[in-house]
């Protein structure tokens, strides 16, 4: 059965007039897949409805705030709440106290934070404290690594290890790229290598300690704990950069997973609850080396705005009284996954799912990838033909395979069921392709 997308077809050729490829970001145009996106008018708890009034059991969730599905009541409640009182003022209000409250008793390592508008401002931020606290230049980050679209982190892996970064966009100077090492996730050999290399010249190492950005791939084991004694050893910071797997893969993120102290931590996504919402956190010695307190610049109209802000209180509140929720996101990604794994299986269709919590990711590949260069072997062919015969099903996944699937606690046993229903058909429809 094929769903009409007539009406998504017409606001979609409206928007490419207007706006790049007719999105505000590349990754919902579907380059990664092929077809045309369907226009989104609507959420509910799982569920999003598209403008040709087709419903799908979504696996995006804005690539991950929505952690407790789309339109939960007592977010949108607080946010209209909110609203009506006045959407920005240009100074101090208490939610921003209450929300940094709320995100300085879950993360082990935060002291103090600050709010921004978005992951990218987070990470960008982080690496100017790191780059002031230590008075070095140069940063290290991971191919595959993605923390945004600041000019320096958007640096592609350089000839050899060692060697300094490419600009991985056009507009992105050299002189800016050169400033960053590139080196292979999962590989300590070459982050002891690149220190060697320029000693006493990393302010900082940045990392995914779950990686999301690649598709899921996980830290080897010692990697994280690797990284901590190499940064000890030469005085770099170690910055985490969770705005993926903050407050999703369990309340203290995945530096309480790992017991591997960061000395700063990006945050986003969940902590905004859908809304626009950035931070970064640590000491408080490092904090109160940024402006007002101290010289290190970082300023946003918007920051800490009083919407995003009761959003984020709304969701981390409604994650706190929800007894079990990281052990029903557990329950849930499992499902999921084990589903997943077993109807390739029946398809012959090969198919390797990693997964950490409610983050899952299907690679079309023998074998879970440890780094960018494994996760790019995967068949993305079968992938696109698996994205659009799940879309055909009434299931909506992350037009790339190179991203994370998210699973809300407004999912249950019945949509992961027939997740994996669609998924049986879907990838039977991949291995005929053959
Ligand atoms: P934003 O600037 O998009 O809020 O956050 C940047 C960012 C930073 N760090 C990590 C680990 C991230 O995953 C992201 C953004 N993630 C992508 C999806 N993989 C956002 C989706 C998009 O770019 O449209």
């Amino acid at each position: 059965m094929t769903l009409s997308h007539a009406r998504s077809r017409e606001v979609m050729a409206r928007a490419r007039a207007l706006l790049p490829g007719g999105v505000d970001s590349p990754v919902r145009a579907y380059r990664g897949v092929g077809g045309d996106p369907v226009v989104i008018a609507s959420g509910a708890g799982a569920r999003v409805t598209d403008v040709d009034g087709n419903e799908y059991i979504d696996y995006v969730c804005s690539f991950g705030p929505l952690i407790l599905g789309h339109a939960h009541p007592a977010v949108v409640a607080a946010v209209r709440d909110a609203a009506g009182r006045g959407t920005s003022f240009g100074a101090p209000t208490e939610a921003e106290a209450e929300l940094a409250e709320r995100v300085i008793a879950a993360l082990p390592t935060v002291e103090m934070v600050r709010f921004v508008s978005s992951g990218t401002e987070a990470t960008m931020t982080a690496l100017r404290l790191a780059r002031a606290a230590t008075g070095r230049d140069l940063v290290l980050k991971f191919d595959g690594g993605y923390h945004g679209h600041a000019d320096g982190l958007l640096a592609a892996a350089g000839s050899g290890v060692a060697t300094l970064g490419l600009p991985d966009s056009p507009g992105v100077p050299a002189a800016f790229a050169a400033q960053t090492l590139v080196t292979p996730y999962n590989d300590l050999d070459a982050v002891r290598a690149a220190l060697e290399a320029h000693p006493a010249a990393i302010a900082c190492v940045i990392v995914e300690p779950i990686a999301g950005n690649m598709g899921l791939v996980e830290p080897a084991p010692g990697f994280l704990e690797g990284l901590r004694a190499l940064c000890d050893e030469h005085g770099t910071l170690l910055i985490f950069d969770e705005v993926i797997t903050g407050f999703r893969v369990g309340r203290g993120g995945a530096q309480e997973r790992c017991a591997v102290r960061p000395d700063l931590t990006a945050l986003g996504k969940v902590i905004g609850g859908g809304l626009p919402v950035g931070a970064y956190g640590g000491s408080r010695t490092l904090m109160e080396r940024m402006a007002p307190v101290g010289p290190v610049y970082q300023a946003g109209t918007l920051s800490g705005n009083p919407l995003a802000m009761a959003s984020g209180i709304a969701t981390l509140d409604a994650l706190a009284h929800i007894e079990g929720a990281y052990a029903r996101l557990e329950e849930l990604g499992a499902r999921l996954a084990a589903g997943l794994e077993r109807v390739a299986a029946e398809a012959g269709v090969t198919l390797s799912v990693a997964r950490v919590g409610s983050m899952l990711t299907p690679f079309f590949r023998d074998g879970l990838p440890r780094n960018y260069a494994q996760a790019r072997e995967c068949d993305t062919a079968a992938f696109a033909r698996f994205h659009a015969a799940m879309l055909d099903r009434g299931v909506l996944l992350p037009p790339s395979q190179f991203e994370t699937w998210f699973v809300s606690l407004a999912h249950d046993e019945a949509a992961i069921d027939a997740t994996i229903d669609a998924a049986r058909a879907a990838l039977s429809e991949v291995a005929a392709a053959r």
